[in-house]
């Protein structure tokens, strides 16, 4: 049997590099053939580390829940939950921030983003330690897998040494995850800004593709998306370096269509036709899924059942891995 776990923070908007990136991958893991347990978990703590007011947390944990089960996640199939529901994450992280170092943490690219961006504003601890909570979300699990997109590989890697450094000094307890990268999709770029993945925090609309945009926001969007000025009969081609634009384009092409983007780049030479294909092939894809969450989202009492289900059953197996962990160090028990 196969572990596989994965998460999302309740911060901003759910957008296409979510779903293309991650919850997409998800969905397609929970219907192959190898005996799949899966726990999705979405990690309101994390998004403390950028809250300052009350009522965003809890409503944007609700909103992403409905998107979780909207874009496929299947109760039957997989356990999905809320961190705070789990208290054994806070307790895991306590002794990841112990076992990683202050100089691990400030190799974080994350951190230096984030922080970098939130400049002249409040920068909490959190931020800076939060990998250490990413690491305890993730080895709870005894996850195998973590299906995550490309900016998740340092967070992943930092988790396998937390358990290297953890197994060496107290015995073989935590089991090692690999992450998992979809091959289209899995650095989902920012339509206005190429070199920059799309993201929640991005300065500007125009480049995000939220989930919850109309078709025709959409494919506005789309038709606006920053390319190059060159012409000729193989301008469109997939060259992340020399043409970001439009290698994104035939990135989220491949992605929505199962192809490849070289395969994709073969079928076009005008960015115009280019931009017109992605944004209907990303509209087409979305419309059942907008239409699952509309449905979903008017029926809170349906989500919050289906999260107290989650976190019990996810609760059975991060209290077992923190009772292992607390008796390989030794602690004295309670
Ligand atoms: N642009 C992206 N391309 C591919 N995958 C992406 N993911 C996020 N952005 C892209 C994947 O989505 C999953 C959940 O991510 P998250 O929302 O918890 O965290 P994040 O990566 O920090 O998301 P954002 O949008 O970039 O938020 P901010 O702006 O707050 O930093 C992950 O598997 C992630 O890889």
């Amino acid at each position: 049997m196969i572990r596989v776990l994965s998460c999302t923070q309740p911060t901003g908007n759910a957008h296409l590099g979510n779903y293309l990136g991650a919850w997409r991958n998800w969905v397609k893991g929970q219907g192959q053939d190898t005996e799949r347990d899966n726990f999705f978990g979405i990690v309101d703590l994390h998004a403390l580390t950028v809250t300052e007011s009350p009522g965003v947390v809890g409503a944007a944990t609700v909103d992403l829940a409905a998107w979780y089960f909207a874009v496929g996640l299947d109760p039957e199939l997989s356990t999905v939950f809320v961190q705070s529901h789990v208290p054994e994450h806070s307790q895991l992280a306590w002794l990841m921030e112990c076992t990683l170092s202050y100089g691990e943490l400030s190799r974080m690219t994350q951190f230096k983003d984030k922080s970098a961006k939130r400049e002249g504003h409040f920068i909490s601890a959190g931020l800076f330690t939060y990998p250490a909570l990413m690491a305890a979300d993730i080895l709870l699990y005894d996850a195998n897998e973590v299906p995550v997109g490309d900016d998740q590989r340092q967070h992943v890697e930092i988790t396998r040494d937390a358990a290297i450094r953890f197994n060496h000094r107290f015995g073989d307890t935590l089991v090692l995850p690999e992450a998992v990268f979809p091959p289209a999709g899995a650095r989902v770029m920012d339509l206005q800004d190429p070199t920059s993945k799309m993201s929640k925090s991005s300065s500007s609309d125009a480049g995000i593709v939220n989930l919850a945009d109309p078709p025709e926001a959409i494919m506005k969007k789309f038709k606006r998306a920053v390319t190059d000025s060159d012409t000729g009969p193989d301008a469109v081609r997939y060259d992340v370096a020399a043409k970001p634009g439009v290698s994104s384009l035939l990135d989220i092409l491949a992605a929505a269509t199962d192809s490849t983007a070289e395969r994709v780049a073969g079928e076009y030479t005008r960015y115009g036709d280019l931009k017109t294909a992605t944004g209907e092939a990303i509209v087409a894809l979305l419309e059942p899924v907008q239409q699952r969450y509309r449905e979903l989202i008017d029926d809170r009492g349906e989500l919050a059942r289906l999260l107290a289900v989650g976190g019990a059953k996810a609760r059975q197996v991060a209290g077992t891995t923190l009772r292992r962990a607390y008796d390989a160090i030794g602690l004295l028990p309670a």
